[in-house]
């Protein structure tokens, strides 16, 4: 059984960039119906129930064929939504911190330019997706995009940062504007988590949620 976690902040807490409303039904609504889903799926299989979200999400195959895609789509997206509301905060260093600084500066070329190739990762993903930085197994840093509320363990990746362009995410304030939707987020990034993250893939451990 999944719970929906706390959210680590108020729904207007980060204001204007994303506002309240938004978080609000993209808490309350979209990330508790991934978990019930979830749930429900979850329970028409017992043999399931002692496996974590992320262990199911590793061996899709292993699932019933009848619950692979609620699991895959549901479980996904409690998954992405647990880190992305982590990965941002009020209180934004607003650019990175510690070792992963220092690997975005060596792998993208700075900070500004890995910040133009995630952000363009994140306005080309057709429909719904998300734009990711990830770690894969010889810790090297990628930008990457996931369609639906596909995570980057399916790519064998390990998540550092995550951005939802969903049009649940920003709709509301920003209507089709998703560029401007991006622009926001950079404010409210929140790179001590990054950089955890990042330590904890080096590390070779799986983020768990
Ligand atoms: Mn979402």
């Amino acid at each position: 059984m999944l719970q929906l976690p706390q959210l680590p902040y108020a729904y207007d807490a980060l204001e204007p960039y994303v506002d309240a409303a938004t978080m609000e039904i993209h808490y309350t609504r979209h990330h508790q119906a991934y978990t019930t889903n979830f749930n429900l799926a979850i329970a028409r299989y017992p043999q399931l129930e002692n496996r974590s979200v992320v262990e199911l999400l590793s061996d899709l195959s292993s699932i019933p064929a009848d619950v692979q895609a609620t699991i895959r789509n549901n479980g996904g997206g409690y998954y992405n939504h647990t880190l992305f509301w982590e990965m941002m905060t009020p209180d934004s260093t607003l650019a990175p911190v510690g070792d992963l600084a220092q690997a975005i500066d060596r792998e993208f070329g700075g900070f500004d330019a890995f910040k133009a190739e995630f952000s363009a990762a994140a306005l080309t993903v057709f429909g719904s997706g998300w734009a990711w930085l990830a770690v894969d197994q010889d810790k090297k840093l990628h930008v990457v995009q996931t369609f639906q509320q596909d995570t980057v363990i399916m790519q064998n990746l390990q998540p550092v940062l995550g951005l939802d362009v969903w049009e649940h995410a920003y709709y509301l304030k920003y209507q089709n504007k998703r560029p401007d939707y991006i622009a926001a987020w950079w404010n409210v990034v929140n790179w001590n988590r990054a950089e955890e993250l990042y330590q904890s893939a080096l590390a070779g451990k799986k983020v768990a949620v």
